[in-house]
């Protein structure tokens, strides 16, 4: 009985059995071959679209894959779900709990989820916003606060007076709050911060361990933190005893320095400022105030500064050199001061010009003689020194380190190595998010909550005012508490952790989800991790890979668990774009999986993410593209429709002695294109090839079915055929591959089978003998694969050792090939 592809019925069907089957759960205890699958969890702000349903599909082939190669698979699923959008729709609405609107999202997700078919092991859903999970997470910056790791202070930092808080670098565009346009002010605050800094140097060098991650993020990584090795060299201050210190990775340049700089926010700037020049420098902080603090120091920004008034001294010469403050130098970098070269920094150039300061050559290239007067831009090169008292003449790399330990052995100065890795700023004045577990007391200080009394609970009884201002700060019982150390009235921190601190660890929880009394089993996570494979977009190149790498290095250290990376291998999917822009509720383009199923089935959306495009590159949605896999999966339907009846009480049997060519032909693509989608798939992430190979295949099969009379069609090789094709399908489009995979009267499920295995016998070629003709006379013969072109065989014969007798020392002029008879080469002598 044949009928016609009903996607929406087969898939309901078996997700419903595979859920109640459990095929998809993880046995923690087998670990021997564990493979450890992991996609980057949601923040759940809304629902799905099939953008950010690539990663889930690229994530669930690889699973259904490895299950099928023997693996036991651990594939989580859970939801990063604390953060701001939350609370913005409180505010916002006015009526709906940031919790419930949180926990409404997941559900919608969840089942969007499901749909799509994904095989997660659900029993070890993670989400953060829930207390079995943050209390954790306030244990985790307990462990950090008990060593040192977590550390409170004084910080100039981004304020929107608006919105009540504290935000990123990255949250501030053109100076403004990013979400809701007000002019960010500079604060010097009290905030939590951990000290990632610390481990600045082993982040960096355990980049090389990264094998399996891509190039770019590994870059990424190491540009952000920045290493970079110099001077620290101590500038008098004219007329007192005070001092200014600048880190310098050019010692080599000292006798070009023409002026100092300060970064607007140093204390030195209202230190150093006399009174004369006290009014210009305050209209200037003012000024800088509202540019972006990053674009401030970026290339094309125009430089811009004001003269404090005082002097610094040269200790290299003694001289006399202009103090000012300018909008290119950071605070949080080195000291916060330079020293200026204009002839050799290409900022300070710019500035020198703009100011009419002057600008002193002290390197010079063989070619390049330049002088102050000639000179256009910074010469940043290699050269010999000049103009640089007894180090003149040297060449300057060797130079640096000839004045280097000049400075130290004159105490002027010491090498040091800087970064740019900041520490990680963690305290948010909002809402919903993890409480930092601290109390004040006027007794004690600053003392952790004790173990014992985690979670600190997030009061549920709030009221979001539209001033943005932290309900917890005003709550009626949340902030007074009695000191945990000596009971005297105490107050609670009020700031939460920023949510990147919950995803820092989640990929730990999903081991032991359940576990009450800790926050994951040592001898479990040791036996599951790293991970062996992450999957996620490249936009967290930094910070959460970061801060995950950093957080499993400091449990490494504080023996809570055996190895110091946590991803053993990372792939970053690209994007998927509708008319040339990102999919995004505010541009009008996402599409929704939910309808593409409703039409097509999940299969068929599967089929296209995979299909589209090469995975790690960024793809247009084309609605015939999902046609095109809905119709490449009726053809795969209709086929097995076709020969069903023939096949479906048929044992396969262990004979391949085929004697029609076309079979022969047929049962060697099969075996070539198993061979070709195991290398695809297997860490090279070609679904996408994947996907073209099985419908080359399909045709071939569809020839043969085609081609030869029904009454001679092979039923072993249609056999063999059928289930193999399933067998690859199976990891794209699961539903419709089970179904067929039932139809031929299987009793397993195509889930829980094994990959095909490749027959190196069906691989071998058809060989013939080809007579070789050297001017038109037999002199030897070759024997070749009949499927080799034109000029493939054309090499064999010209290396062939009879041949080349003939036609060594001559011009070969051209050569003729009849197919499967003769090749004959014309030669000229
Ligand atoms: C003098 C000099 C001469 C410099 C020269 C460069 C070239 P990296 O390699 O990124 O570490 N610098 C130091 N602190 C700074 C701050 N807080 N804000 C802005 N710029 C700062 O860069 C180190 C160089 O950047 C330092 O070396 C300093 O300028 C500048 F021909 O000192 B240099
Ligand atoms: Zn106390």
């Amino acid at each position: 009985m044949t009928t016609n592809y009903n996607p929406q019925d087969i898939e309901k069907k078996w997700q419903k059995i595979w859920e109640e089957k459990d095929v998809f759960k993880a046995s923690i205890d087998n670990y021997e071959r564990k493979f450890y699958d992991l996609v980057m969890f949601p923040y759940p702000s809304g629902t799905l679209h099939v953008g950010h349903v690539k990663n889930y599909v690229i994530g669930d082939v690889l699973a259904r894959y490895k299950r099928m190669r023997g693996f036991n698979v651990m594939h989580p699923f859970g939801f990063d779900a604390f953060g701001l959008p939350a609370e913005n729709a409180a505010i916002e609405k006015g009526n709906i709990h940031p919790e419930d609107w949180t926990m409404q999202n997941i559900n919608i997700i969840r089942e969007q989820i499901k749909r799509l078919g994904i095989s997660y092991d659900w029993d070890r859903e993670v989400i953060t916003c829930k207390e079995d999970y943050y209390k954790w997470t306030q244990w985790l910056f307990i462990q950090l606060y008990k060593n040192g790791l977590a550390y409170k202070k004084k910080a100039p930092v981004n304020w929107c007076p608006n919105c009540m808080t504290v935000l990123a670098n990255e949250q501030v565009v053109n100076g403004k709050c990013e979400r809701c346009g007000t002019t960010v002010e500079i604060r010097h605050l009290e905030q939590w911060y951990l000290k990632i800094t610390d481990y600045a140097e082993k982040l960096l060098n355990d980049i090389e361990k990264l094998t399996g991650w891509p190039e770019n993020v590994k870059t990424m990584q190491k540009n952000w933190i920045g290493k970079s090795t110099g001077a620290e060299v101590e500038f008098k201050i004219d007329g007192n005893d005070k001092t200014l210190k600048v880190f310098t990775t050019r010692p080599d340049t000292l006798w070009g320095v023409t002026f100092m700089a300060l970064a607007p926010e140093s204390p030195l700037v209202e230190e150093l400022t006399t009174p004369e020049n006290h009014e210009k420098v305050e209209e200037f902080l003012r000024k800088v105030s509202l540019q972006d603090r990053f674009k401030r120091a970026a290339e094309g920004t125009e430089k811009e500064g004001v003269f404090t008034g005082n002097y610094a001294i040269n200790p290299v010469n003694n001289e006399k050199i202009p103090i000012y403050v300018a909008n290119y130098i950071l605070y949080e970098y080195g000291t916060g001061a330079i020293m200026a070269v204009p002839a050799h920094d290409q900022r300070d150039y710019e500035f020198a010009v703009k100011y009419n300061l002057p600008i002193r050559v002290v390197i010079n290239s063989s070619e390049d003689t330049s002088t102050e007067e000639t000179l256009k831009e910074a010469y940043t090169g290699e050269g010999k020194l000049v103009n640089s008292g007894e180090f003149t003449g040297l060449d300057n790399k060797e130079a640096i380190e000839k004045i280097s330990s000049w400075l130290e052995i004159n105490n002027i100065g010491k090498v040091v190595t800087q970064y740019k890795l900041r520490d990680w700023l963690i305290s948010r004045q909002r809402y919903w998010g993890a409480p930092i577990p601290i109390i004040y007391c006027e007794n004690c200080g600053t003392v952790p909550v004790p173990e014992e009394d985690l979670p600190v609970k997030l009061p549920r009884d709030v009221k979001f005012e539209p001033t943005g201002k932290s309900p917890l700060i005003d709550h009626p019982y949340f902030k007074e508490v009695n000191c945990p150390k000596c009971g005297a009235k105490a107050t609670r921190e009020v700031d939460t952790m920023d949510t990147f601190v919950d995803s820092s660890w989640y990929y730990l929880r999903y081991i032991n989800a359940k576990l009450e009394e800790k926050p994951f089993e040592k001898k479990d996570v040791n036996r599951w991790l790293p991970v062996d494979q992450y999957i996620g977009g490249v936009e967290h190149a930094i910070l959460h890979l970061l801060y995950s790498r950093f957080i499993t290095k400091v449990l490494k250290d504080l023996g809570e668990i055996d190895f110091d990376e946590p991803f053993k291998n990372l792939f970053t999917q690209g994007m998927i774009y509708r008319n040339g822009a990102k999919m995004s509720k505010s541009k009008g383009n996402v599409v929704s999986p939910d309808e593409m199923i409703k039409k097509y089935g999940t299969d068929s959306l599967r089929t296209y993410i995979l299909f589209m495009a090469p995975p790690e590159r960024d793809a247009e949605w084309n609605d015939s593209g999902i046609e095109g896999a809905y119709r490449f999966l009726n053809k795969v339907w209709n086929n097995y429709m076709r020969i069903i009846d023939k096949i479906s009480s048929y044992e396969l049997v262990n004979d391949y002695n085929l004697e029609e060519k076309q079979e022969k032909d047929l049962r060697r693509k099969l075996h070539q294109t198993i061979a070709k989608i195991t290398n695809d798939i297997e860490g090279n992430f070609q679904f996408n090839t994947a996907v073209s190979s099985l419908m080359e295949l399909l045709n071939d099969f569809s020839d043969y079915l085609n081609n030869m009379p029904e009454t001679k069609w092979n039923k072993n090789l249609l056999r063999e055929f059928s289930e193999n094709f399933l067998l690859m399908l199976s990891p794209i489009a699961p539903h419709i591959s089970e179904e067929l995979w039932k139809i031929l009267g299987k009793e397993s499920l195509i889930v829980e089978s094994d990959w095909p295995e490749i027959d190196k016998n069906a691989l071998k070629a058809e060989e013939i003998t080809l007579a070789v003709q050297v001017n038109g006379k037999l002199r030897s013969q070759i024997t070749i694969d009949i499927n080799m072109n034109k000029d493939e065989i054309e090499k064999i014969a010209l290396s062939d050792d009879k041949i080349r007798k003939y036609t060594s020392g001559n011009k070969i002029a051209k050569v003729i090939y009849v197919p499967r008879k003769i090749i004959n080469i014309v030669i000229k002598n």
